[in-house]
This record gives structure tokens, sequence and C-alpha cells, in this order.
């Protein structure tokens, strides 16, 4: 028989629930976040390995790239990067992957029903009638909002912007949008200005990537611009919302709604957020559905074997 490969996994994969015991019965694996002491882990069992799997939040920081000097690959379990170091991965040609794709759709899904639950108060009601405060007169929650026909503008037109701009055509919905660079192959409406875009839209989607040069990209001047009665939703990564500014427009009804999957500080939700009525809430569930996260398990692991069969990933991060 022969021995298993040594690989390197960062974190539990608790969002994925036959990952570790996958990974687990193909390779020898040092499970590092069962380590106190990372830097003395890799010192230890870091020589010769050559693959490190990891996810969009564990990540892979430069620290753990350079204690491991015979590393080529990493694959990460996730479509964001922001936390992996890929600069000082691929200043060592290391590959790096991530799982695109596969949760485009699940994730804009999501969007659909924060939007839907934020404009219908849907979560509203759901606790309003939890409570037993619904009597025999219809409703008894404040009115809501139309969605259907109405203005939807995206932040970042990638897979996942592209595929909630779909969506919005099903719901004969007006879709604009903004990001770095216009795009010659879709017809939707470009703003060159992000706050023109939330002067426009009674809907703001923000499907960006994270990192720093998106950090605070929609900050307090562009929630004003989307005004009393617009709904900003964020299914990317909480830190592309000043969530400040976000929790001070809220309270002082400069913003309409806001429906959030993500936030600044995971899982840390500000008080004043759960406070508010007018703010719908969710943990990071954007890729949380058995089939996608079957995918993105089946994505990364694919990776890792096709890095140890034929020496390169399946899907790579460029850049
Ligand atoms: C994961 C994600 O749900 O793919 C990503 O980048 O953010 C999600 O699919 C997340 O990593 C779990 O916390």
């Amino acid at each position: 028989m022969t021995a298993k490969t040594r690989i390197i996994q960062v974190g539990s994969y608790a969002g994925s629930p036959t990952a570790n015991d996958r990974l687990a019965r193909a390779y020898d694996i040092v499970e590092l976040w069962k380590y106190p002491d990372r830097k003395a882990a890799l010192a230890e069992h870091g020589k010769g390995i050559t693959a490190l799997v990891t996810s969009a939040n564990y990540g892979c920081s430069a620290e753990i790239i350079n204690a491991l000097p015979d590393l080529k690959a990493i694959c990460s379990w996730g479509v964001g990067y922001e936390t992996l170091d890929i600069k000082a991965a691929h200043a060592r040609g290391i590959q790096v992957s991530n799982t695109p794709d596969v949760l485009t759709d699940c994730v804009a899904d999501l969007a659909w029903g924060l939007m839907l639950a934020g404009a219908r108060r849907i979560a509203q009601g759901d606790r309003f009638v939890r409570a037993g405060s619904w009597g025999q007169v219809h409703g008894g929650i404040p009115l809501g909002t139309r969605v259907s026909g109405k203005k939807l503008g995206i932040v970042g037109l990638g897979r996942i912007g592209e595929a909630i701009a779909k969506r919005g055509i099903g719901f004969d919905m007006d879709v604009r949008y903004h990001s770095r660079r216009q795009r010659n192959d879709v017809s939707y409406g470009y703003e060159a200005s992000l706050v023109d875009l939330a002067k426009w839209a009674d809907f703001l989607v923000v499907a960006t990537v994270g990192g720093p040069g998106t950090f605070h990209l929609v900050n307090k001047e562009v929630l004003e611009a989307l005004g009393p009665t617009g709904t900003v939703i964020n299914i990317a990564r909480g830190p592309v919302i000043d969530e400040a500014a976000l929790v001070e427009c809220l309270e002082s009804g400069k913003l309409g709604n806001a429906a959030l999957d993500v936030f600044e500080q995971e899982p840390k939700v500000p008080d004043a957020l759960k406070a508010n009525e007018k703010a719908v809430l969710l943990p990071h569930i954007g890729s949380a559905t058995l089939e996608t996260r079957k995918a993105m398990e089946d994505l990364m692991v694919e990776n890792l074997e096709s890095f140890l069969k034929t020496g390169k990933v399946i899907t790579p991060v460029e850049g």
C-alpha cells in the first residue's frame, strides 16, 4: 500500500458536511486548526508538503506560505480570495485555485431572497406572526414596497452580479450597473459613478469582490443617494459597505432598508442593526445549499487531485 500524500488543511470545513472525512480518507492531513502554535506545527510538519487546502473564510497568509518551503498549490473552497495572499503565492510560483461558477446561482438566488424579504417585510411579518401579534385584520405590519418593475442597480457585474441582473429582467426591472470598467458584451446600462447609480436605483445590490480595493466603496454618500425609499442588499463582503454609516442612515431615515448576508466583522453584527426592523440579517449563507456546498467541495478536491496528478490546478486564480 502506498503512503497517503501529506497535505495541510488550514481549517475545518464546517459548512461542507462531507469535506473533512473525504479529505481524511484520501490524504494524510495536517489539521492546522488543531495546533495552538501554528508556526511550530508548520515548522515540524511542513517540510516536503506541496499542497494546502483552505477556504475563503480561513484564507492563507504570507506567514503560512513562507513557512512552507516546498508548497506549490493552494486549493481554496469558496470563490472569494481576498483572504489569501495571492501576491506572496504567485511571487513563489505557487498556484492558487478557488471554486468559481458552481455557487453563482445560489448566491444570486439569495440576493433575491434578501431583496424580497426586505421590500415585502417577509422577516418582519414572520416575527409578527410568531409573536402572536396578528389579529383578525389583514396584515398589521407596515406596508412594504413593490419589487417588480422597479430599478435595480448592481455594484460589480462579475459572474454573480450578472446572474442577479438576469433575475432582474425576469422581474421586469430596469437594470443598470457600476463596475471599474464598462462591459461591451452586455446590454445593461452602465453608470461610471456609483453615486449616480445609487441615486437612480430603488434597489442597490452589492456583488463586487472584497479586499482593500473595495473597502467602504458603499459609503455614506452612496447610501444617502439611494435614499429614504431605497434598499441596499449585500451578498458580497461586509467591508464593502461602511457599516457605521449604514446604521446611521437607517436610524435617521436617510436610507429605506438594508438586507445583508455579510458584515464587517463576522460573526459580529452590530446591536443597532439587530434592533432595527428595517434590516434583514442573515449569517453568510449565500452559497449554503446542499447542492452548491457539495459542488464547491467537489471542485476544491478536483483542483487538488489535478495538481497532484498533472502539476496544474483546474480553476486558477489569476492576478
Ligand atoms: C462561503 C463565500 O459561504 O465563496 C465565498 O467566497 O463567501 C461563501 O461561499 C463562505 O466562505 C463561508 O463563510
